[in-house]
């Protein structure tokens, strides 16, 4: 399917406060894929794009400053790690809201006023986009990653009575909101972390559908591999179980 078909249109309903926003963008070897990504997010959405280049091996951070990022070293290896980098800098600008998103342009960025607008309009405190209420290219989600996006919400609906149907990596979220769930995960619990304090916190939470391709460039780390599968799967679950308990 081409880029072409996934590109969404912007929201002109946001008013201009919405711009008052920054991006983070978490990003491990994804030269072929980050300029890409900061290109398509709507300049009169957001502040700031903040790549957070994780210990890249490859011209990732060069690729994300040309396209007009900031661009951060987190040297520790960790997808939570990153974005917790990009929050201690972003909190510097006293943003109104904060969206992430992968660098792999998987995520459609062209969505994110959809994001923003029930934050801003609704009273909204966290908004997911969700992979599986949107329309997937066929291969973009993997059946492992599908499962594992059912268990987990499904736990978090039993145990807490939130209703998600995606862990997925876009989504925006009130400032304020943000730093109320005091986050701490440093690798793949984060997402499934800010879901579940969200819903224990009982935030205002509202999932809305977006779009999901296949990676630009490169391969998968997490969920096209065995391994990172095994390690993402085991720490959403962990994550999952010790708040039962905290
Ligand atoms: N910060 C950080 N990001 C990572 C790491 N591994 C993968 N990522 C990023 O996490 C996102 C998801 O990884 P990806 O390889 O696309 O996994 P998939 O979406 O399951 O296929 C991408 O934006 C990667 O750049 C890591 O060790 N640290
Ligand atoms: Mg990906």
């Amino acid at each position: 399917m081409s880029n072409q078909s996934f590109s969404a249109a912007p929201d002109s309903s946001l008013p201009s406060s919405v711009a008052n926003t920054i991006v983070i963008i978490p990003a491990f070897n994804e030269e072929g894929a980050i300029a890409q990504v900061v290109h398509a997010i709507p300049s009169d959405c957001v502040s700031e794009i903040v790549v957070v280049d994780n210990g890249s091996t490859d011209a990732t951070a060069a690729q994300a400053r040309g396209a007009g990022a900031t661009v951060l070293s987190e040297l520790e290896r960790g997808y939570g790690a990153a974005c917790l980098c990009g929050i201690a800098y972003a909190m510097e600008k006293s943003p109104a809201i904060i969206a992430f998103l992968d660098g792999d342009y998987s995520d459609c960025p062209e969505e994110l006023p959809s994001l923003l607008h029930p934050i801003v309009h609704d009273n909204i405190d966290l908004v997911i986009g969700s992979r599986m209420l949107g329309q997937r290219e066929p291969g973009a989600m993997l059946p492992q990653a599908m499962f594992g996006n059912w268990l987990a919400t499904t736990l978090i609906r039993v145990l807490w009575g939130a209703r998600f149907t995606d862990l997925g990596p876009f989504r925006a979220i009130r400032t304020s909101s943000l730093m109320a769930l005091q986050m701490n995960d440093r690798t793949f619990g984060w997402t499934v972390e800010m879901q579940v304090k969200a819903a224990k916190q009982k935030l205002r939470c509202r999932e809305i559908p977006v779009r999901y391709r296949k990676r630009a460039a490169g391969s998968s780390k997490v969920t096209g591999s065995f391994t990172g599968t095994m390690k993402a799967s085991y720490k959403i679950l962990f994550t999952i179980f010790k708040h039962l308990f905290t």
